[in-house]
């Protein structure tokens, strides 16, 4: 299991963790769709080398007819193209304490890009899932060692999920080839998950007859209390609502320093368990709430944007707030430490910004 610290400063290697894997600036939150360069990354190993040229993916196991697929072959096949908002399953990590040691991430570990690949579940059935198949494992091509076991980068699904008509195989990503830290030349993206379910750079889809007990599928991503406990499985996205961060920034603190009066706050809210309902605004740290006014989103499986008019009358020291509530009634917890688990998943605390109004 991870290793839990309880030392409010950072160790070399998640400072190196972060270097590796940047954040989206909040101020990205503009766009509906994240430019390329602004979307988070998340890569446990290195990037591989894959050659488009010579790449081919296997989709084997218990299936009655294996298939091998050029990307030609993978790109003259049925398309779709839609916004999907990933988020990385450590989003909010760094935000408690004690805290476990990983990609140190505070509220940024998010983006909307839009995918364009084709349906997995045509794949499946043209290959005939056989009867005692339960689940579809994907392999990625990156390898490298995590919890003392070498490994390639693999997750399974159920066939429930796999089956999904959303979950698709992506060779795009806001219209250009996939770039090569996304998973280049395809990777899976299953909308409404954390990301650890879109596993990059595919090298093998395979049907399997016994459950995947990999270490990213058993050991990490679960919701654990304590080292002992087996836990449940990471799926879908809790809800979220950031804004972005008004006024200007101080370089170190990120502290925010605005003049007095109107604002208009702006920011993205969604949730992997449906459609987003209700977006909620404090200036006082959340005491007292407002509703937000929310826009019509881009698509089932995007963020929505929402705004809010902030009157900062009075000169002063203010925590600004956002909380979002789904239509499964879910919503944010005041605390990050209301939501503390094992391996700092799916903490989605209220975001919190200072701001000094003058
Ligand atoms: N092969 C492979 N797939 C992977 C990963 C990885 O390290 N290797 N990281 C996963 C995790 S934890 C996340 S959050 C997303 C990040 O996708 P992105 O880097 O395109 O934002 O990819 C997932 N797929
Ligand atoms: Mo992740």
């Amino acid at each position: 299991m991870a290793r839990i610290t309880t030392s409010p400063d950072f160790s070399r290697e998640e400072v190196g963790l972060a270097s590796r894997n940047p954040g989206m600036p909040l101020e990205g939150m503009r766009y509906p769709v994240t430019p390329v360069g602004m979307h988070y990354l998340l890569i446990h190993f290195d990037i591989p080398f894959v050659d488009p040229a010579t790449y081919e993916l296997p989709i084997t196991g218990r299936v009655q007819k294996p298939l091998r697929l050029t990307l030609d072959e993978l790109k003259a096949r049925p398309a779709v193209t839609m916004p999907v908002m990933m988020e990385c399953a450590g989003t909010g990590r760094a935000h408690l304490s004690p805290r476990p040691v990983s990609a140190p991430w505070r509220d940024e570990a998010i983006g909307c890009a839009e995918w364009t690949g084709t349906p997995l579940r045509s794949l499946l059935e043209e290959a005939g899932l056989l009867d005692d198949a339960v689940e579809v494992l994907f392999t990625g091509h990156d390898r490298g060692i995590d919890q003392e076991v070498e490994q390639s980068y693999e997750r399974s699904l159920t066939l429930e999920d796999a089956l999904r008509e959303e979950v698709i195989l992506a060779y795009e990503m806001n219209g250009q080839p996939l770039p090569l830290q996304h998973g280049f030349p395809l990777r899976l993206v299953v909308p409404d998950w954390y990301g650890m379910a879109s596993v990059k750079w595919l090298k093998e889809i395979k049907a399997i007859s016994e459950p995947f007990e990999g270490v990213q599928q058993t050991v990490l991503y679960h919701y654990r209390q304590s080292e002992e406990e087996s836990g449940t499985p990471v799926t879908r996205q809790n809800p979220r609502a950031l804004m972005v961060p008004p006024g200007m920034p101080e370089y170190l603190s990120r502290k925010r320093h605005l003049s007095a009066g109107r604002t208009l706050v702006e920011g993205r809210a969604w949730s992997g368990f449906g459609p987003v309902e209700r977006v909620e605004f404090s200036a006082d740290g959340g005491y007292t709430w407002d509703d937000a006014e929310l826009d019509e989103p881009a698509g089932r499986y995007a963020w929505v944007r929402w705004s809010h008019e902030w009157d900062a009358r009075e000169p002063g020291e203010y925590e600004l707030c956002a909380r979002a509530t789904d239509a499964a009634g879910k919503t944010q917890p005041l605390d990050n430490d209301e939501v503390w688990n094992q391996g700092g998943y799916g903490i989605n605390g209220v975001q919190r910004v200072s701001v000094s109004v003058g």
